[in-house]
């Protein structure tokens, strides 16, 4: 009897942020050879993303699960969490008990608000998006960074005790969607904006560390971002 075969589609572009984090999820824990996934890197042009034939407005990553309109994942906690559900292999990067579970969505939780507060930070900051003509508050950028802060000191707070015993941030043996989650913004904002968000956070930067050698971290072409952007992007005024 042959196994069943999925096929998806995902919309994505590697050197952004939230897609990011589906590369390390997949890179850490392949999909099994029983699902077709399509990658599609969508691109950008002056008026913002250009949509390939069959991608609805929406940012990315976002996942097709099948033909009717309705069969799109839009948010990418949902997609990595659909496809940890609907594929199960080897350990569960949700946690595999209802404590382990909670721990990880606590780290998924702060994970989202550094990264928010990140977006907010560079959004009014840098000269990129002072370039797209966006209104920009300096105030906003010190307040967004400040709280950014304040939020990684709180998973520092929560994981302090599991690092130190060469566990991942929610007490897990080995990386858990909130590990992928907080990992892809810190690369992202050394990859796009030359931002060290780890400064002043020992145990962060322990945890960033134990990714070495793992296969989320490994350098890919398709990670990196147009030198036309950074180039931009990296100059900062907050
Ligand atoms: N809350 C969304 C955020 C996704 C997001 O902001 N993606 C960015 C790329 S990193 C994007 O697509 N921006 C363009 C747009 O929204 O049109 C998620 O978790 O998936």
């Amino acid at each position: 009897m042959s196994l069943p075969t999925y096929s998806y589609t995902l919309y994505t572009q590697p050197y952004l942020l939230y897609p990011r984090r589906l590369s390390a999820y997949l890179a850490e824990k392949p999909l099994p050879k029983t699902v077709n996934l399509e990658q599609i890197n969508v691109t950008f042009g002056p008026t913002g993303m250009n949509n390939p034939p069959g991608k609805p407005n929406g940012s990315i990553p976002m996942l097709k699960i099948g033909d009717s309109p309705d069969d799109y994942i839009r948010q990418t906690v949902a997609i990595l969490e659909y496809l940890e559900e609907k594929h199960p292999r080897g350990r569960d990067m949700r946690g595999s008990d209802p404590e382990e579970r909670a721990r990880v969505r606590e780290i998924v939780a702060l994970a989202e608000d550094v990264t928010q507060c990140m977006g907010f930070y560079v959004y009014n900051a840098s000269k990129l998006q002072e370039g797209m003509g966006l209104e920009q508050a300096p105030s906003a950028a010190r307040l967004a960074k400040e709280r950014m802060h304040t939020m990684l000191g709180k998973i520092e707070e929560y994981a302090t005790r599991y690092v130190r015993e060469g566990r991942w941030l929610a007490g897990t043996q080995e990386p858990s969607l909130g590990d992928v989650c907080l990992y892809a913004t810190v690369e992202y904002a050394t990859a796009f904006y030359g931002l060290n968000l780890l400064g002043g956070h020992e145990v962060l930067k322990t945890w960033y560390g134990m990714w070495n050698g793992r296969e989320a971290a490994r350098e890919r072409e398709e990670k990196i971002p147009p030198v036309e952007m950074t180039a931009v992007a990296k100059i900062l005024s907050v």
